[in-house]
């Protein structure tokens, strides 16, 4: 069997992650947790992991260098790029991508500021809907920029809403439901089919246990 690379999103993906691998087979010969290592072997001989900033693991599954990636929907959607095929449904670190602005402000009429770290998505929504914006790009913080009069309104993760209310943000529109996926790279999927046909159905199986 050719080796396989499954590239991973580190932080709070790479927790629920490991649960499905486990029972798929696939665990780390040693703690991820306590390594400062990039790539792990496994218990599947041929199976090795990368750990990954979530942002970096579509363009590795991309251009081949991993045949297979777990993403969260809000990445491949600001990746915006069709060039791998996106197979399964993890059900993981769901979430909501979502606008939000000061609480009791109604949202302007014309032209408004919107401050993200989604500028792909926040551009497409935006234009969607008719709206014409200036895009603000940043890394994180987003809750801050209303508060400050930065921007009018964020893009953002939402999931309880308790980081909006702290902040003293509503959330307004919601713009994609997000989960972890599952990806592969086109030429992978067919020099290597049996191999990842195997792997999907062995994770497709843990996702129906551990759900
Ligand atoms: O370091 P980097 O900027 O790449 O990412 P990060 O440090 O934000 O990564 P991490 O480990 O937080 O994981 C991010 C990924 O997890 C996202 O790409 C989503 O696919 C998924 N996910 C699921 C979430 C959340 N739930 C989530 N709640 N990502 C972030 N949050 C944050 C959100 O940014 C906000 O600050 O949690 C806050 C909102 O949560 P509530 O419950 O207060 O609404
Ligand atoms: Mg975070």
């Amino acid at each position: 069997m050719s080796q396989l690379t499954i590239a991973l999103t580190k932080g709070r993906i790479l927790e629920e992650t490991l649960p499905l691998l486990a029972a798929a087979g696939i665990e780390p010969l040693e703690d991820i947790a306590k390594s400062r290592k990039l790539t792990f072997a496994t218990s599947s001989p041929e199976v090795r992991l990368l750990i990954l900033r979530g942002s970096d693991v579509p363009t590795y599954v991309e251009f081949g260098a991993a045949d297979v990636g777990i993403s969260g929907k809000d990445t491949l959607l600001e990746h915006g790029s069709t060039s791998f095929y996106e197979l399964l449904d993890l059900k993981i670190a769901r979430c909501n991508l979502m606008t939000a602005g000061l609480v009791g402000v109604p949202t302007k009429p014309g032209r408004i500021r919107v401050a993200t770290k989604y500028v792909n998505i926040a551009k497409r929504y935006y234009a969607s809907q008719g709206r014409q914006v200036d895009l603000i790009k940043l890394y994180g913080a987003m809750e801050l920029a209303p508060v400050l009069h930065l921007a009018d309104e964020i893009v953002d993760i939402v999931d309880t809403g308790n980081t909006l209310r702290a902040n003293g943000l509503e959330p307004r529109e919601t713009i994609a439901s997000v989960s972890s996926r599952l990806i592969v790279n086109k030429a992978s999927m067919k020099l290597k089919h049996h191999q990842i046909e195997a792997l999907i159905d062995a994770v497709e199986a843990a996702v129906g246990e551990l759900l």
